[in-house]
């Protein structure tokens, strides 16, 4: 079973992320895990803090010579802003003078809720831990799980669809594989499957900038070359698609995740939902449509794993919303200092992250081996195995 935390907070000394489960002797590519924690930190629309940040992953324990070791894995990224905001953030007794603490809730934030339930009289405490800043330790341990799932032969990928209005119609990128469209989209700097398109997304950026709002958006995370019964039909919570929402539904503003043809096919008669089945020698039992998104009854059925999310605008944002400060209990019109306007690029990077944690999870209940060899082995026998049927 794989077990897998973040810890950190947005201005401390660094996020972290620990994973156990990780069986023995995978020799890691660590310039691939650090090329993933650049992928997140790009995308047009990032703030000021993204020009600080170079994120890099250090390894403090579960690792040696380059091989895991079975042991719990702690990974470390640190925070370079950190040494900015030492005095308000050490971990060493202190008082804050007064004005340092936050006291107005941004609508939108976990601000409020977490200082009411907390009993917190200063928003920071919950502010720096709600932070996206903590995607930073999801997408070390996602990278790692990737990279792990590479060498099953399971590939994962992610593309932007749309950012606030401005969006990509499935028909015009339906000749292009999921390959084709994740190559293109690590081509733009918004993450969109039409580069020629760049322009369009980036001119909606720019306005929202402009009018000091923040934008939403939605994207596809998708992972191909897993076979089929990975997850159960047995139990609520062996359900893979159920888990699979769970987790991408966990990034932060995040507020729906689709499987396959999602909310599309509840309006749609079954005939035109349901994907027929088809054998022949060569494939073994086959689909020619994938309206399932790759899951059925709760477990994958060897298509194309396929997720659409919909992330809603950052709720800080400079054009001011009405709030009021806990305080004085007066209203107030928040203002900020530094903020994305739009992170979605990053997050379906992220969402790249959160399948990959979910689906090695599910691999590893499925062959809990100890050694990588041994799991490589045993994942190979099974593919042969129902390939064969
Ligand atoms: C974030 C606010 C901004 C973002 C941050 C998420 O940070 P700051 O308050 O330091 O300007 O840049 O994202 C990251 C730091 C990151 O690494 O993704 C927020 O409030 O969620």
């Amino acid at each position: 079973m794989l077990r897998f935390f973040t810890a950190g907070e947005s201005h401390g000394k660094g996020i972290f992320a620990y994973l156990e489960g990780i069986p023995a002797n995978f020799p890691l590519d660590f310039d691939f895990i650090n090329g993933e924690l650049s992928r997140r930190q790009k995308g047009y629309g990032r703030g000021g803090r993204m020009k600080i940040e170079r994120d890099r992953v250090e390894f403090l324990s579960g690792v040696r010579l380059g091989k895991t070791l079975g042991s719990p894995i702690l990974m470390a990224v640190w925070n370079k802003d950190y040494k900015n905001w030492e005095e308000i953030m050490k971990p060493e007794p202190g008082e804050l003078p007064p004005e340092k603490r936050v006291t107005r809730p941004r609508p939108g934030h976990a601000d409020l809720s977490g200082i009411l339930k907390f009993g917190f009289d200063d928003i920071r405490n919950v502010l720096e831990r709600s932070s996206a800043r903590e995607t930073a330790g999801r997408v070390a341990a996602g990278a790692l799980c990737k990279n792990v799932l590479r060498e099953l032969g399971v590939e994962i990928g992610s593309y932007v669809v749309s950012i606030g209005s401005v969006k990509i119609e499935e028909e015009e990128v339906k000749e292009l594989s999921l390959f084709e469209r994740f190559k293109r989209a690590e081509e733009s700097e918004v993450r969109v499957p039409l580069p020629e398109k760049d322009n369009l997304f980036k001119e909606e950026i720019d306005r929202a900038r402009r009018e000091g709002e923040s934008l939403g958006g939605t994207f596809v995370v998708f992972a191909v070359g897993m076979p089929p019964g990975v997850g159960a039909h047995t139990q609520w919570d062996r359900r893979l698609d159920g888990r699979i929402a769970q987790a991408v539904m966990s990034i932060q503003a995040i507020k729906g995740v689709e499987i396959g043809l999602g909310f599309k096919g509840a309006e749609l008669p079954g005939s035109k939902v349901h994907d027929e089945i088809f054998y022949s020698k060569e494939k073994g039992f086959y689909r020619e449509t994938n309206r399932a998104g790759g899951l059925e009854g709760g477990m994958t059925n060897g298509e194309p794993i396929i997720i659409k999310a919909a992330m809603k605008p950052i709720p800080t944002l400079y054009n001011p919303l009405r709030s009021i400060d806990i305080e004085t209990k007066e209203p107030f019109e928040a203002s900020i200092e530094r903020s994305d306007v739009c992170a979605v690029p990053a997050a379906s990077v992220v969402a790249e992250a959160m399948l990959a944690i979910t689906l090695l999870s599910a691999v590893l209940e499925e062959f809990p081996a100890s050694d990588f060899n041994r799991l490589k082995r045993w994942w190979e026998d099974y593919r042969k195995e129902v390939m064969s049927r």
